[in-house]
């Protein structure tokens, strides 16, 4: 089988509601999807979408640009071998590994659908078939953050991820100690302050919560800042912007400078490199998500089969971003929390079927 076409899309996502994080507010979400067509006439889908432009380096025409890079080079190699086909991507281009994720998803679906096996099959077996997400309440006062947060525990979601950052450390603390007393051992809790906060505020954060059980995620903007502040941390502390590549998850282990993980699939590269993380997390037992920025249907089914591969006692959970849009690009089979959980979907592949009047205009295709 080998790869015969290949075909990228935009998709406009419009959120529900402004989604907040530390001096962001986003309304809607730029999508890249990858449609891989095979000479046996099999497709396979693949998706890229950054959380906004100045969340992490990846940019979303970006991403487009790389493809459009790399397509030419990726017509008529083979279908069955994603090994390969990632070092024919990084021959053709340095970097760019949200654009090389894409491809590497739409592989797995094409390679999946061909031998009849799920993804999550294909990257080493399901532990489950329903699988914990986790919800991201956004940056609001301490009244709507703990109504918020008292809905979503009541849904059923096992976790949740409080934002932080942007604005005086005191309304942070006010918010979450104010979750903590509507929730309180309901839920396990993360604060997440997305590069935004200062060592000091941080040390502030970490003292004035000092008996809440909460895990700290990126307070600061890089791995140097938070080693300098880590003995004086009361809280386990988790990187997730500084983890764009399995070097930075590796260097960050060598350092001893976090406790797991918020990990994103396209910024390390795909699943397959996702896998390699997660084998390298087991080894140095050490817990993480396994997430995207954000995206549809076809992202969101990627994340819940790796998530599906990570032993349950390591596996911080899977968000997606179905609960803040209103739309599916597979009506029937889209991916979709219930009562804070994800079901693995059942048919080869990611197992779904993209509708293309739903996926946005066609801006190139390489044949
Ligand atoms: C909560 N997330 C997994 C979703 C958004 O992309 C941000 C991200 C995070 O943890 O930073
Ligand atoms: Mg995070």
């Amino acid at each position: 089988m080998r790869i015969r076409e290949i075909h990228v899309f935009q998709k406009d996502l419009r959120l529900k509601q402004p989604y907040t994080m530390a001096g962001t507010e986003l309304t809607s979400l730029d999508s890249t999807i990858v449609k891989l067509v095979s000479d046996s006439g099999l497709s396979g889908w693949g998706e890229t979408c950054p959380l906004g432009c100045a969340y992490q380096p990846e940019h979303a025409p970006g991403a487009r640009a790389a493809l459009s890079q790399m397509a030419p080079a990726l017509i008529g190699e083979s279908a069955l071998a994603p090994l390969l086909l990632r070092r024919r991507m990084d021959a053709s281009l340095n970097g760019h590994r949200q654009a090389k994720a894409a491809i590497d998803i739409a592989l797995m679906d094409l390679i999946g659908k061909h031998h009849g096996l799920r993804v999550c099959d294909l990257l080493g077996g399901a532990v489950s078939e329903r699988i914990p997400s986790y919800y991201a309440i956004g940056i609001d006062s301490p009244e709507e953050s703990a109504r918020l947060a008292l809905e979503m525990a009541d849904q059923g979601y096992p976790r949740l991820q409080i934002k932080c950052g942007g604005r005086s450390i005191d309304e942070d603390i006010a918010v979450i100690h104010r979750i903590w007393e509507t929730v309180g051992n309901r839920v396990r809790l993360a604060v997440d302050a997305n590069r935004s906060l200062s060592r000091r505020d941080t040390l502030f954060l970490s003292q004035a919560c000092e008996r809440i059980p909460v895990v700290i995620e990126q307070p600061c903007n890089s791995m140097e800042e938070i080693a300098a502040i880590r003995s004086q941390l009361r809280h386990p502390v988790y990187l997730d912007e500084n983890t764009e590549s399995v070097s930075d998850v590796l260097r960050a282990i060598a350092l001893g400078v976090c406790d797991g993980f918020g990990l994103k699939l396209t910024r390390l590269g795909g699943l397959n490199a996702f896998a390699t993380v997660r084998d390298i997390c087991a080894a140095a037992t050490l817990p993480h998500s396994c997430d995207d920025t954000s995206g549809g249907d076809i992202i969101a089914a990627a994340c819940v089969h790796a998530g599906a591969t990570v032993a349950p006692e390591l596996l911080e959970g899977v968000w997606i971003g179905a609960p803040y849009y209103s739309e599916h690009y597979d009506p029937e089979n889209g991916i979709a929390v219930t009562g804070g959980y994800l079901e693995l979907p059942q048919s080869p592949g990611l197992g779904i079927n993209p509708d293309e009047s739903r996926i946005g205009r066609l801006t190139a295709s390489f044949s």
